[in-house]
């Protein structure tokens, strides 16, 4: 492990009285709440693209963060530093898991094969940093949308050359998640979109889509890679329109294609913005339909329109997210993995503790808050009450299909106008402000 941040020790739970910023006011990784400890709860995980290498380059200027570990002329020095520095970091945090895309941790070279190889050297050190620490991989991706030969695309890409090569890709990239024990699989169809329909076969897209998820179904199984895969949905950017939106569209797409069985949900709060949702109505779709499988804890800025993948600081929102996630059974293989990264004017390490430390304790907040909810059930009883009805004759003669639109007529005949109810929904925000 490096010794790249040198000002910060361990991130230690001072309580909610501590005026050390360097501190957890919230979080505290072994205590228990509904029979968990909050580590447990959360699997917080740190991205590598972001923290480690995202030095805050914007479409209008270049990075204006500088970073001890990066500064060699030779890439893999860099590539090796970085990772000494992304362990040091991860385990001074606390956190429990990382996530990367195979060029993040390694840079790639003039052929595929010098590439794989510049790869194995990188992972087999990170395995080492695994051992050391006994922090885990939430998941592996890989990056088949920053080259210029994917501008077009991978597996929607026009060429089928371009399609091997992002399928070689991938088949690399699971490869090392799974020789570094990943928990999981991420799919983020970064070009997968189109800009102008008047140059795409939107079917065939589709269909080539598919077939590259198929086969990557396949190699899972042949290699024993026993981690979960996922889709990330996006609406859009950095093309016009992804077709992997947002998770309705993934279901239906991923029943089209029987491959349902497969594939999960990852939910990115800021790409449920942009799809003009917000973060919970993505993770209750997703909970209602079995797919929520983890989740890319950020936020978007109201003002702003385009994914500015900032920490997550809103206890509204993380509040509310926890409860959806607990009522689910909590995570198994997924966690939240802070896919964010600092603003280009938070140009110290230090910003990048504050960032992730505020993150930590706003889910931690969001966990006691939302187990306080399931406890006392008045939320749980709020919807049972409205949906009573369901319980009684009609409502369960309906449910078991044992009744048809003549049924339902003469029912109507005879019994007249339905009783209606309150929503209450004024009543219930303002308790759920009570439990913040
Ligand atoms: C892009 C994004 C990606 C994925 C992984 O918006 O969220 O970083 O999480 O490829
Ligand atoms: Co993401």
């Amino acid at each position: 492990m490096g010794d790249y941040f040198p000002n910060v020790k361990k991130i230690n739970y001072e309580g909610p009285d501590s005026k050390n910023p360097l501190s957890f006011k919230h979080y505290r990784a072994d205590e228990i709440i509904l029979g968990k400890t909050m580590a447990e709860h959360l699997r917080f995980s740190v991205c590598y693209w972001h923290t480690l290498k995202n030095m805050g380059a914007d479409p209008f200027g270049p990075g204006a963060i500088i970073r001890e570990y990066n500064h060699s002329s030779d890439p893999m020095t860099v590539a090796d530093q970085t990772m000494d520095a992304a362990f040091e970091f991860f385990a001074k945090l606390g956190v429990g898991f990382w996530c990367f895309h195979d060029r993040d941790i390694a840079p790639e070279a003039d052929t595929l094969a010098e590439t794989n190889k510049r790869l194995d050297t990188i992972v087999a050190k990170a395995k080492k940093l695994q051992a050391d620490t006994g922090i885990k991989l939430l998941w592996g991706t890989t990056n088949a949308f920053s080259h210029r030969r994917f501008m077009a695309g991978a597996g929607t890409n026009p060429s089928p050359d371009v399609f091997a090569y992002a399928a070689s890709q991938i088949k690399k990239a699971m490869e090392i998640t799974c020789e570094l024990g990943g928990e999981g699989y991420v799919f983020w169809g970064g070009r997968e979109g189109y800009d102008t329909l008047l140059n795409t076969d939107m079917g065939r897209e589709l269909d080539h889509l598919a077939l590259l998820l198929q086969m990557a179904v396949d190699y899972k199984k042949k290699i024993g890679f026993t981690g979960q895969l996922y889709i990330e949905p996006k609406p859009k950017e950095p093309t016009k329109h992804q077709y992997d939106f947002d998770s309705g569209n993934c279901y239906a797409f991923l029943q089209k294609y029987n491959l349902v069985d497969h594939l999960k949900m990852n939910i990115e709060a800021n790409h449920a913005t942009l799809a003009g949702h917000d973060f919970c109505h993505e993770l209750e779709y997703c909970a209602a339909n079995g797919i929520l499988g983890s989740v890319d804890a950020n936020r978007g800025d109201l003002l702003l329109g385009w994914d500015t993948d900032q920490f997550p600081t809103n206890l509204y929102d993380t509040a509310q997210a926890m409860y959806i996630i607990l009522r689910n059974g909590g995570f198994t293989t997924g966690g939240l993995n802070f896919d964010a990264h600092v603003r280009r004017q938070s140009i110290d390490t230090d910003d990048l503790f504050h960032a992730h430390i505020g993150g930590m304790d706003a889910f931690a907040r969001g966990l006691k808050i939302a187990a306080k909810m399931i406890e006392d059930k008045a939320f749980e009883q709020a919807v049972t009450e409205r949906y009573k009805g369901w319980s009684g004759e009609l409502g369960a003669k309906i449910e078991k299909k044992q009744v048809g639109f003549e049924e339902l007529e003469a029912y109507t005949l005879k019994h007249g106008e339905p009783k209606i109810q309150s929503g209450r929904q004024e009543l219930l925000e303002n308790l759920l402000n009570e439990y913040l």
